[in-house]
């Protein structure tokens, strides 16, 4: 059965674009719509318990909320597995999803960091779960576990596009040295699934975030 997508969205939500990289992975067509999280809609607050985007509607009745339930309904409902088979390797790719969400924590804590030492701890807490990271990611690449791409690599697109903007200004030196993870960033930024869940304006939206910031990153971007 065909069903209708409709994805509920922010333009920078990192969570939003694993929604939005499984259903282009999956082929199926789907609308966007972007709402003001700043004055969320009343449909959208009823819909969505933890009033957080993404949201997906599927045809006109069912909503559902939470990016790691979304991207596992959509993979289970539609051809093509991106979870491994195996139950101890679902799981394994299961807790790695959960490893990216603290990821954009990190991340948020480097962007929001208020002084230079507050971005250097932030900078060097990420080091450490990149290090991990290439240590256990496969090794022959390109994507997570190997050759095939998984709902781990469509969570860790939006975590490697951040670097892309920030690298424009700042050096961080989070993935010096660390080549499988360089490699996984690379095959990542080409996917077109993942390049394509976000705008073109999205690098300079992002730069108006960080601005609006008034952190240690904002002072980097105006050096
Ligand atoms: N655990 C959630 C996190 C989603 C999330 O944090 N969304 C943010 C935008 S990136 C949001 O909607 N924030 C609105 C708010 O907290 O009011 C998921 O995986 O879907």
């Amino acid at each position: 059965m065909t069903h209708q997508y409709t994805l509920v969205s922010h333009a920078l939500c990192p969570y939003v674009q694993r929604a939005a990289i499984v259903l282009q992975e999956k082929g199926v067509a789907f609308e966007r719509i972007t709402i003001d999280l700043a004055d969320k809609p009343d449909w959208f607050k009823k819909a969505s318990p933890l009033e957080k985007v993404p949201l997906l509607k599927v045809d006109d009745d069912q909503f559902l909320f939470e990016s790691a339930a979304i991207a596992e309904y959509l993979d289970e409902t539609l051809p093509g597995r991106l979870l491994p088979e195996n139950p101890e390797e679902r799981a394994r790719h299961r807790a790695y999803v959960e490893f990216a969400s603290q990821i954009l924590n990190g991340i948020g804590s480097l962007y929001s960091a208020g002084d230079e030492i507050a971005f250097r701890k932030a900078a060097l807490n990420l080091r450490a779960k990149f290090e991990h990271l290439d240590k256990m990611i496969d090794h022959d690449g390109p994507f997570f576990s190997g050759s095939d791409f998984s709902l781990v690599d469509a969570a860790f697109g939006p975590v490697f596009r951040y670097f892309d903007v920030f690298e424009d200004f700042s050096y961080t030196g989070i993935f010096d040295g660390l080549q499988s993870v360089k490699r996984w960033r690379l095959a990542l930024f080409n996917r077109p699934s993942v390049r394509n869940a976000v705008s073109e304006t999205y690098p300079t939206l992002l730069r108006n975030f960080l601005i609006k910031r008034n952190s240690w990153m904002t002072t980097l971007m105006a050096a």
